[in-house]
């Protein structure tokens, strides 16, 4: 009787411990920290405000870039994560760095998987992958060629912006195609693929300007409707998020650079 006792007792435990948990912590503690620019760190953001998480939109600022004090907070594994470098998730007490794994991780904690196959979760991935290592990445370097070498050549910005225009004449027509006529890649509502794809067109507009999606309706449409969907809508109207791509001090002189050479 006496051992029955005890392992009912046993059982019972992790089921109150866990309804203790869950109901002393109540909403999880969460950071996102990257510079004060979208970067590789828009598109997490969108998907955090547009499931009206709360967060801290922790920003380090240009002027530790410009002081070189960044390099302090570099050390601190506290801050730059486990990898030195930004973007940095904390969510509770789990810290993450590499932008691919943090969307990896929101995509389940937001609850993008819901309904959706294996095989979907990995297209979603694969959405946030070409966001970032073929559309956001290039913008970054247009941006960084443009930027460090202030007495380039109209003619070399020339080239700089047709080489990023033909690298997304290769990219567009299969996003255009992945998305069909759907109102999102994968499902009824936006995963980590949507937001992350929205945000690397939305950079990308910035770059090659805004008519670049001329000949893609079913991505304009899509552009549309992730910038009306509410929260997103109501995020872009407050003014909270960053007004630049980069860290670099002088981005509105190279982006003005950049719209006035000819294009080619
Ligand atoms: N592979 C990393 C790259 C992260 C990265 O290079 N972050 C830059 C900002 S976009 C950074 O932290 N730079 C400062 C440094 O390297 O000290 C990722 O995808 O998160």
């Amino acid at each position: 009787k006496m051992l029955a006792r005890s392992v009912s007792r046993l059982l019972a435990r992790p089921s109150t411990a866990l309804a203790r948990r869950a109901l002393s912590s109540g909403a999880p503690n969460i950071t996102l920290r990257y510079f004060d620019s979208r970067g590789r760190a828009q598109g997490i953001r969108y998907a955090l405000k547009d499931a009206e998480v709360e967060f801290k939109d922790d920003r380090v600022s240009l002027q530790h870039i410009i002081s070189g004090n960044w390099f302090n907070l570099k050390a601190d594994p506290s801050i730059s994560g486990p990898f030195g470098v930004l973007p940095v998730l904390h969510w509770d007490d789990f810290t993450i760095g590499q932008t691919e794994a943090i969307s990896g991780y929101l995509y389940h904690k937001l609850g993008h998987a819901e309904g959706l196959s294996l095989e979907d979760s990995a297209m979603s991935g694969a959405l946030v992958s070409c966001a970032h290592q073929d559309v956001i990445v290039m913008c970054l370097q247009v941006l960084n060629v443009v930027g460090t070498a202030p007495d380039l050549k109209e003619e070399q910005i020339g080239q700089a912006v047709q080489s990023c225009t033909v690298r997304m004449n290769g990219i567009l027509p299969r996003l255009e195609k992945l998305v069909g006529g759907k109102d999102y890649f994968l499902k009824d509502a936006p995963v980590m693929g949507d937001f992350c794809i929205y945000d690397a067109l939305d950079q990308c507009k910035v770059i090659l300007g805004d008519n670049v999606l001329d000949a893609y309706p079913g991505l304009k449409a899509f552009m549309e409707r992730m910038a009306n969907r509410p929260n997103i809508a109501k995020y872009i109207a407050s003014g909270e998020r960053p007004l630049f791509l980069t860290g670099a001090p002088q981005e509105a002189q190279i982006l003005q650079k950049i719209q006035s050479v000819p294009r080619l």
